[in-house]
């Protein structure tokens, strides 16, 4: 019998050795060094972060979903019929089920994820899922530009999905990159739902970074780990510890690897010193306010038309136009 090919192609455009390379020598001369968290997530990352999203302390993930149960139907009735989903880091695609499932007749839904695994695995799912609609999953890093593959049917408009907050993982003139280059690929009719997680008692924010099983330990040192395999570095995985803060006068949680004495790191032929408790910084994850979000994206170009939070104002979805 023939064999089943699946009724959808990826379109692989996922960073290159060079890419990691560049990126790590550059982070590694910097002063203070840092390393770019997008390369947490290989395939061990993305399952050590479905993990985290688990764990009695990461709030985040379980009050987004609960958000976006209770809301859905009203969101999606703003949103209106025939949208092609676009949605940025898409990970394990447990918010997209809910959120293909509440709109009226989705035409195409693009994932753009950064693990090849991650996407391959739940476009298959979400695939079997929704037959009726044309799955077009991207792997690339999405903090650069992705064409767009355009579906067969032609949609009212292009919603862009942002979930998780993961806009927090960039610094303010980041974010305002991401979203201005989210208002070209929505077009003029486009919007974008945008999780944000929220300022809030600094105790619950500190402990969903430094989960009581280590879990979250082991997804940030796991950089180093990817790093070691894919570009031939030598990081010592026992010199270094995992250290997540809450800076609330920053806004964030800033996150680092910290040296555990003063060793030398080779990588491509260069040679990089840490002093003993020197920090790298790997991490931020920004917790925000309505104003200075609503500023954020109005340097972008766009405007916060509508918003829902929780009922404890942990987490929030804001809705977003040109
Ligand atoms: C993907 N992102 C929104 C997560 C966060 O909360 O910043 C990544 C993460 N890092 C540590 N725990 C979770």
């Amino acid at each position: 019998t023939a064999p089943v090919l699946p009724s959808w192609r990826l379109t692989d455009l996922r960073p290159t050795p060079d890419d990691i390379v560049g990126d790590t020598l550059a982070g590694l001369s910097a002063t203070p060094k840092r390393l770019p968290s997008k390369y947490f997530y290989d395939a061990r990352g993305s399952q050590l972060f479905e993990r985290i999203t688990r764990q009695p302390e990461y709030y985040v993930t379980r009050v987004e979903l609960e958000l976006l149960e209770q809301r859905l139907p009203e969101i999606a009735q703003t949103i209106g019929a025939d949208v092609h989903v676009v949605e940025y880091g898409s990970g394990s695609g447990r918010k997209t089920r809910l959120l293909l499932d509440a709109l009226t007749r989705p035409v195409a839904y693009t994932p753009v994820e950064i693990s090849r695994t991650t996407v391959i695995e739940s476009t298959a799912r979400l695939a079997e899922e929704f037959p009726r609609i044309e799955m077009l999953p991207v792997c690339a890093d999405f903090t650069k530009p992705v064409p767009l593959p355009e579906p067969l049917h032609d949609a009212q408009r292009t919603l862009v999905f942002f979930p998780g907050s993961t806009l927090g993982n960039f610094s303010d003139e980041g974010a305002v990159e991401l979203l201005a280059a989210m208002r070209e690929t929505m077009g003029p009719n486009g919007q974008a739902l945008v999780g944000i997680d929220l300022d809030k008692d600094p105790s619950l924010v500190e402990a969903a970074y430094n989960d009581a099983a280590g879990v979250t330990a082991a997804f940030t040192l796991n950089l180093l780990t990817r790093l070691n395999r894919e570009i031939g570095s030598d990081f010592d995985l026992d010199g270094f510890r995992h250290r997540a803060v809450y800076a609330r006068d920053r806004g964030r949680i800033e996150t680092d690897l910290v040296s555990l004495r003063a060793q030398t790191v080779h990588v491509a032929g260069r040679a990089f010193e840490f002093e003993a408790d020197e920090s790298m910084r790997v991490e931020i994850s920004c917790k925000y306010e309505d104003a200075p979000f609503a500023e954020l994206a109005a340097r972008a170009g766009l405007r916060v038309i509508d918003g829902w939070n929780d009922s404890r104002n942990w987490f929030g979805l804001r809705l977003l136009q040109p």
